[in-house]
């Protein structure tokens, strides 16, 4: 049984496991607080970025001789593997650490088996404190690993009768500073963020995160199967890198982005979703917000390729205009992709809904 110490260290843990978020891929986002013989902080540490030193080794250098006879609390099972850096279970015994408390396995194939190694030579282990909490905070990189292409989350914002824009195309504001302002957090944490051609010619977004020069960027990737995008869009600027993905007889693309060449879709309009999801997987790409619009959403919920929703809805009614989803494949009420609702939240005066599809 985890003490009441090792439950706060989890907690911390987590909290520090979120500071690498949107920084880490394709590596998780990790914490490790490392308590001494007594119990109490000797040293803590997250993973800042792939190539890095894991959470363990931040953690065991700011405890110093103080780990020896101590306790390691980690959000992740500790490595075993030699991959960028070496094993983290070997390094945990090398400096005497006595219990290893984990929240969550690896599921990586390559890494995992640190907790075998830890007990075989005679650590006491212990996994699944706070697991839950663990797991949301790594949500993406689990699923992306299980599913071995890029967690998706799609983002829409519409009025309370699922309109994005009004009949005459125009759209600004209809959600709140305060929702807009959450988007961009997603942004932040996100590795790439998608558009389809249509939301590029409607809106010219910019689609980087504002913030403190130098802050990271997501990729930003325009599907734009024709290749009609115009020389001088936003997304063009150099503020953040840019892939546009094209179809193979399309257009040379203007200067300012990446091309990438992938087949059509085998049904519908458009680029083969899961050849580009496959494409920025290789890339390193662990999750990605899917921004727009109605089409493309469509194509991504019909491929099955959307993880988790988040809709934020304003108290607003247009009555006519552009639905927040066109057509997903579905043409009858048994074929509705049924969701369940994981969280909503009040953001200003609309509401923020967070839904995952729900199992079969
Ligand atoms: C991390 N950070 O704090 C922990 C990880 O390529 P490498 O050598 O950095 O190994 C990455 C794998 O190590 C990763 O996929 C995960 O399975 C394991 N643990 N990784 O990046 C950490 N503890
Ligand atoms: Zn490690």
């Amino acid at each position: 049984m985890a003490t009441a110490a090792e439950a706060e260290a989890m907690r911390r843990a987590v909290a520090l496991a979120a500071r690498g978020l949107g920084h880490t891929s394709p590596n998780p986002v990790v914490g490790c607080v490392i308590l001494d013989a007594d119990g109490r902080t000797a040293g803590e540490g997250w993973h800042q970025g792939a190539g890095g030193p894991h959470a363990e080794i931040h953690a065991l250098r700011a405890a110093g001789e103080r780990a020896r006879g101590g306790t390691a609390v980690v959000t992740l099972e500790p490595c075993n593997h030699t991959g960028r850096t070496g094993p983290c279970a070997q390094a945990l015994l090398d400096a005497g650490i006595a219990r290893v408390v984990y929240a969550v396995a690896d599921p990586n194939d390559q890494a995992a088996g640190g907790a075998a190694t830890l007990a075989a030579a005679g650590a006491d282990v212990e996994s699944g404190l706070l697991a839950d909490q663990a797991a949301a905070g790594n949500e993406a990189w689990l699923a992306s690993t299980r599913l071995g292409r890029p967690f998706v989350l799609w983002k829409y914002a519409a009025t309370l009768d699922g309109r994005s824009a009004a009949a005459d195309g125009t759209s600004r504001w209809i959600t709140s500073a305060e929702s807009r302002a959450d988007v961009h957090r997603l942004r932040a944490e996100a590795d790439a963020v998608v558009v389809g051609s249509g939301t590029l010619r409607a809106d010219d977004p910019h689609l980087a995160v504002r913030g403190p020069g130098g802050a990271r960027q997501p990729l930003r990737v325009v599907l734009d199967s024709k290749g009609t995008i115009a020389p001088g869009a936003r997304v063009l600027d150099g503020a953040a890198p840019t892939l546009v993905a094209v179809a193979e007889d399309a257009p040379a693309v203007p200067p300012g982005a990446e091309a990438v060449r992938l087949p059509r879709a085998a049904a519908g309009p458009g680029l083969d979703i899961p050849a580009l999801l496959e494409e920025l997987y290789a890339r390193g790409v662990r999750s990605v917000l899917l921004e727009g619009g109605p089409t493309l959403a469509g194509a991504f919920l019909a491929a099955r390729a959307v993880d988790k929703v988040v809709g934020y809805l304003a108290p607003v009614l247009l009555g006519a205009g552009t639905h927040a989803l066109a057509d997903a494949g579905i043409t009858t009420i048994t074929q509705a992709l049924r969701l369940e609702l994981t969280d909503v939240t009040r953001l200003g005066p609309d509401l923020r809904v967070t839904a995952v599809p729900a199992v079969p």
